[in-house]
């Protein structure tokens, strides 16, 4: 019963919401630097600008400072007791454009060095290929994943990473939240796909098309992983939040059916190499013929060997009329499900959804799994003695994990890992918000830029550090 003895109990973040630096090391400038901040109290959205505009404020340029502070950082995870750290590599300190033929060996160089010092305390690291940070001249002038000649760019990217880096990583992801995209907005066509719609363009079908093409090159990744190295495990990662019906009705039912179809066909194509049958058809309707022979070869031959996903919340749908037949996913459609308690952000606080989505990936592929993400956003309060008291972060997780638990001993999934979302503060990937915090280590930083980013521990530190000693036992 419980946890495997080896089991990578973890964080995870990204680097382009920790590292900052944006314009050391030689890095290029990615689609998330030319992203505005947010706010979640004035409703105030992100907004995407036409390159580096002087007076904007663009919170990924100075992240948390840990391209800096990633020593400190490390060694507070390593007191924690961690097995694991996530992390990505960003694109742009590798490629800054894309399209260079080779490497800019310093970004190279800061990761080594990064992945030693996880090495030093006995962390593995776990580390995403594409996570929200593509090469805004990419998204400029190729097109971003609209254009094939982006599989290159990405193919070259990968095998450079696997080649360099083979021994200090065994974990990897090819692109992060691939799904994300189902719902065609241009921030997550921008985050996934660097795709910038112009004018006259069908969002709906380049979704389609980048991701397709994103799906291709991660097979190649894949493939070329195993060459290189087949101790390499390279995975999906999907942004995992199951979608319940509102009501027993048939009809809610089966909209809650076609919404799971249309956010999550994409890991059926990762994991059984081709696509479902629900999503031929309705390309045959669309008329889109982007399928080449050779990409469904690719997609065979370049399975994921195991299945990393992050969860949040869990969704509830009410048919509404609007997509009679195709029961296609509407965001309209979605309704508040009064079971459920909410973050001050609206995402639905549901542990045995999480047990759900592990059931769920489970019955399909019956492949490993890692959940590489999963957290609370909270607005956190520091007391005048400077602690903070973050007891709704560790109700999160307590019930989180007892879920994830459960699932282990009661319905037999293959676990590999748990890396919640986020060790320490980072700057919000919705809402480029600083205020919103998911961190047990808390960064001295606000929306506001006010701060020195000094790190101190949260009540929620102790908390997981025990979790970690217990393997999980005592939550
Ligand atoms: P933030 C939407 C819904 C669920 C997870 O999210 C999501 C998103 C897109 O933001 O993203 C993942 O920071 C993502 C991380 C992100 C984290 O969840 O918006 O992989 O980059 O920071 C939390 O609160």
């Amino acid at each position: 019963m419980g946890f495997r003895e080896d089991f990578l109990w973890g964080g995870a973040v990204a680097a382009h919401q920790c590292e900052g630096a944006w314009q050391e090391g030689g890095k290029g400038i990615s689609c998330s630097d030319v992203e505005t901040a947010g706010d979640n109290v004035t409703g105030a959205p992100r907004r995407l600008t036409d390159g580096v505009i002087e007076g904007e404020d663009y919170p990924n340029h100075v992240g948390v400072d840990f391209y800096h502070r990633y020593k400190e950082d490390i060694a507070l995870m390593a007191e924690m007791g961690f097995k694991a750290f996530r992390t990505s590599i960003a694109w742009t300190r590798i490629f800054p454009r894309g399209d260079e033929d080779t490497p800019n060996e310093e970004g190279l160089k800061f990761y080594d060095d990064l992945f030693d010092e996880c090495h030093k305390y006995g962390i593995e690291p776990v580390i995403t290929l594409s996570h929200f940070e593509m090469p805004w001249a990419l998204a400029k002038e190729y097109g971003g994943f609209r254009n094939r000649a982006a599989i290159d760019m990405f193919v070259k990217f990968a095998k450079v990473c696997f080649e360099r880096y083979q021994h200090k990583v065994k974990y990897w992801m090819t692109f992060n939240e691939i799904n994300n995209q189902a719902d065609i907005s241009q921030h997550n066509l921008i985050q996934e796909g660097a795709i910038l719609l112009k004018e006259g363009d069908d969002a709906e079908y380049l979704m389609y098309l980048s991701a397709h093409h994103e799906l291709v090159a991660s097979a190649l990744a894949v493939k070329a992983a195993h060459e290189i190295n087949p101790d390499l495990q390279v995975g999906c990662m999907i942004g995992m939040n199951g979608v319940y019906p509102a009501s027993p009705n048939p009809e809610d039912m089966m909209n809650a059916l076609g919404a799971m179809h249309q956010k999550y066909w994409y890991v059926e194509v990762h994991a059984r190499g081709h696509y479902p049958s629900h999503m031929l058809k309705k390309f045959e309707r669309k008329g889109y013929d982007f399928i080449t022979e050779e990409d469904k070869k690719i997609l065979a031959e370049g399975k994921v060997d195991y299945i990393g996903f992050s969860y949040y919340m869990s969704f509830a749908t009410k048919y509404q009329g609007r997509n009679a037949k195709t029961f296609d996913y509407s965001g309209e459609d979605f309704v508040r499900n009064t079971y459920l308690k909410a973050s001050d952000w609206g995402w639905q606080i549901d542990p045995l959804g999480l047990r759900w989505c592990l059931n769920w990936f489970n019955d399909r592929f019956e492949l490993p799994m890692m959940i590489v993400e999963n957290g609370f956003g909270a607005y956190d309060k520091v007391e005048e003695d400077g602690t903070i008291d973050d007891q709704y972060r560790i109700d999160y997780f307590k019930a989180h994990i007892e879920a994830m638990r459960d699932a282990v001993d009661y319905d037999g999934v293959n676990l590999l890992g748990y890396t919640m979302w986020s060790p320490f503060d980072i700057v919000s990937a919705s809402t480029g918000e600083y205020d919103k915090r998911y961190g047990f280590i808390y960064v001295n930083y606000n929306n506001a830029h006010e701060g020195d980013f000094a790190r101190s521990k949260k009540k929620s530190f102790y908390w997981y550090k025990k979790v970690i000693e217990t393997n999980g036992e005592e939550l």
